[in-house]
């Protein structure tokens, strides 16, 4: 075993980052974002960085206990034998279950550990996994909540796009659905038809609604609807995508790569959106990813920008990074983004630098 890379202790500390408004989807309200920041130490002095969120303070709690009880378990043993920490992990959670906050625990400290990983070879994780490009394409994601009037959902379109997004997600799910369509005439309209536009209706429809909206919204060029449905009708998503023309994209509710891979196994989605944490860290994510391929379906990430434009740099299939910047107060230099792309970078890992005096901030 290399001894340098031995994981020699793990801090776990619970952080609220507030927003300057809270978020409003058709799924809950999102008043701050409650972070599990994890920092894992290795014996030559490299440290990995990774966190995940739950919404509310009570829960990041839970989940910061869970992930110091597997740290006693991964502590003395080398952070780049990430497929045997990741087994053993498991292994430990079986009884309580391996979704939820045991997944998200297991994957805090499964992507620290590449962190370390690139550290210790001295490259970026994107040329670990295969250097594919240098950067990445990222879409709008930290604006148009349902809760924006008209008036503010068109200015905050046409903003995004001054500060140099070519693609915007907005959202939809609201009671009144001719609302929803107004609502993406309106944005379609202030972002021009160059830029590209997503819709997320969080789970807010059924079969008939989505197919129907899909009609509806067709003259709007979307370049995917994303969740019409509850994430677990499988079977709707896979009629709705051979029904449909528009791109149908899910997969950010699921947990770990076994059910994604019925997803994408079933024909349910053009665009399958693995989240990081749910999956069970990089290790999972990027199983899914080359799956994925192999399916001919291109791979969207949900959140967690900083580490996940190094699968989309690395991977050819992996596309469009959501650009989602509740994490960047706590970074040294946050992301920039020029011309709807943001760089992977060349520091070694992923490259996070975290600014502790901010950490000390926001630390509850
Ligand atoms: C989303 C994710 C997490 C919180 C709120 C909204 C949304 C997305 O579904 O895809 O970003
Ligand atoms: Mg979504």
């Amino acid at each position: 075993m290399a001894t340098g890379t031995r994981i020699t202790a793990v801090d776990a500390d619970l952080l609220s980052i507030p927003l300057e408004r809270p978020l409003v989807t058709a799924a809950f309200p999102i008043p701050a974002i409650d972070t599990a920041l994890v920092q894992v130490r290795t014996g030559d002095g490299h440290t990995g960085v990774a966190w995940s969120f739950a919404f509310g303070q009570g829960k990041v709690a839970s989940l910061i206990r869970l992930i110091t009880d597997l740290a006693d378990l991964v502590v003395g043993s080398d952070a780049l034998a990430t497929e045997q920490l990741w087994a053993r992990m498991s292994k430990a959670v079986g009884f309580i279950g391996r979704q939820g906050l045991a997944a998200l625990a297991m994957s805090t400290l499964d992507t620290a550990c590449w962190d370390i990983k690139g550290q210790a070879a001295g490259q970026p994780v994107h040329r670990l996994l295969g250097g594919f490009r240098d950067s990445v394409e990222v879409y709008a994601s930290q604006g148009l909540w349902l809760d924006r009037s008209r008036d503010e959902l068109a200015k905050e379109a046409q903003s995004l796009v001054e500060q140099g997004f070519r693609a915007v997600k907005m959202r939809a799910g609201l009671p009144d659905e001719n609302e929803d369509v107004a609502r993406v005439a309106l944005v379609r309209e202030a972002i021009g038809p160059d830029v590209k536009l997503m819709v997320d209706a969080n789970q807010a429809w059924d079969l008939k609604q989505t197919l129907r909206m899909a009609a509806r919204l067709a003259p709007f060029d979307l370049t995917w609807l994303e969740e019409p449905m509850p994430y677990t009708r499988v079977d709707a998503y896979a009629i709705a995508r051979r029904t449909m023309e528009m791109p149908l994209c899910t997969g950010e509710s699921n947990y770990l790569k076994g059910e994604l891979m019925t997803l994408a196994a079933q024909g349910g989605a053009d665009y399958i959106m693995p989240d990081l944490m749910r999956m069970g860290g990089m290790t999972e994510l990027v199983k899914v990813a080359h799956q994925c391929e192999s399916y001919e379906l291109p791979v969207t990430p949900h959140l967690f920008m900083e580490h996940c434009v190094h699968l989309a740099a690395g991977l050819p299939n992996v596309v469009w990074q959501e650009y989602q910047p509740w994490w960047q107060p706590i970074m040294q230099e946050p992301l920039q983004v020029v011309d709807g792309r943001v760089e992977a970078g060349e520091r070694p890992g992923f490259g996070i630098m975290l600014s502790q005096e901010a950490v000390e901030r926001y630390r509850v």
